[in-house]
């Protein structure tokens, strides 16, 4: 690593460039009239100082377009640092397609790090040049901040969620990574390397990583062994198909099957209850590591993406009997509570024990 002082840090990521110069632009707006209004005060304290006791300045009346050119120019270069910024920011927040996904668990007061093929490191990211890299990151206790100065990315990773940063690196080498937030004793020893290699040395160092189980398969078993399979087969939604996709609520609203969803819907079941089924699924807070509920995610994602995720509705999955119940039995259903006649399902959610009264 180059250890001689610099003024900014390495640009190493194709968000580092893009963000120093609009930092520039920021330096250079504020240096530029910060001189001009210094050099002016001071000239005209000069010029227009007061030279004798009985001197009184004449009222001169401000030009119009004098007003006009000091509101108008400063608003039009503030305008472009908000454009630009925000714009900036939006492209920072919506990591592009084809992404390849790299977990990340941040806990007092270390980084975990799981790549695709199953591969662990601890407070190290190896990452391939010219790849978008989107990190999946949740916290295990507090809040920590995952930031690689030589990108330009600093995420705060709030426990309860997924976080998601992506990048794309641009220099091979060897770059700082800390927590930038306050985690407690150990906080300044959260602190890593981020090494960037070429893409075949990526596959290399992979290929010589010691093999683990990739998160979709090991999510695949905890679907299994927490018993989710016995009903997301038959009596709940099943989960092909459902990342991505856009989901009916029993309250009438939609919402799109993204990781948050996903995750909320195993911590907390009722905050979101898919129309057309009773909210009966239990509350698996506590029982998963963060870990494991990346891997259950990452199993939902690799039975497949929707098929409307561009605004449609997927349909319900509702062709098997349910405890008696036969779909035929009510045309309506499963959109309960949108259709007036869906008596039905809401005699079904009683007798299943957990239905809500409206
Ligand atoms: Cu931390």
């Amino acid at each position: 690593m180059d250890e001689r002082f610099r003024l900014f840090p390495e640009e190493a990521s194709t968000l580092a460039r893009e963000t120093d110069h609009l930092l520039y632009y920021l330096l250079g707006v504020s240096v530029f009239f910060t001189l001009l209004i210094f050099v002016f005060v001071v000239y005209f304290a000069l010029r227009y100082r007061r030279r004798s006791d009985n001197e009184f300045p004449p009222e001169v009346p401000s030009p119009l377009s004098l007003e006009i050119t000091w509101s108008v120019v400063p608003f039009i270069l503030m305008m472009g640092m908000f454009f630009w910024g925000a714009s900036l920011y939006v492209q920072m927040k919506r990591p592009p397609a084809n992404a390849m996904q790299i977990n990340v668990v941040g806990k007092q007061w270390m980084w975990k790090v799981q790549h695709p093929n199953g591969a662990r490191e601890i407070n190290e990211l190896h990452v391939p040049t010219g790849r978008t890299i989107r990190l999946m990151m949740a916290s295990q206790d507090v809040v920590h901040s995952f930031f690689i100065p030589a990108f330009r990315i600093k995420q705060d990773v709030i426990p309860g969620s997924f976080v998601t940063q992506w990048f794309i690196a641009t220099k091979p080498g060897t770059y700082h990574l800390f927590c930038s937030q306050y985690c407690g004793t150990e906080h300044s020893k959260m602190v890593g390397r981020v090494i960037v290699l070429r893409p075949e040395e990526y596959e290399a160092w992979l290929a010589g990583a010691p093999p683990d189980e990739p998160p979709p398969i090991a999510g695949g078993r905890l679907f299994v062994t927490y018993g989710c399979v016995a009903c997301h087969s038959a009596r709940a939604p099943t989960m092909a198909g459902l990342y991505g996709s856009r989901v009916q609520l029993d309250d009438g609203s939609t919402t799109v099957a993204d990781d948050a969803y996903l995750r909320e819907s195993i911590i907390e079941p009722g905050a979101k209850v898919v129309a057309g089924y009773p909210p009966v699924m239990p509350s698996y807070r506590g029982q998963l590591s963060e870990e494991q509920l990346i891997d259950l995610v990452a199993y939902i994602k690799s039975l497949g993406a929707g098929a409307s995720t561009e605004g449609g509705v997927r349909p319900l999955p509702a062709t098997r009997p349910v405890n008696g119940f036969s779909p035929d039995r009510a045309p309506n259903y499963p959109p309960a509570r949108q259709t007036p006649g869906a008596e039905p399902v809401e005699v079904e959610r009683g007798r299943l024990g957990g239905g809500r009264e409206k």
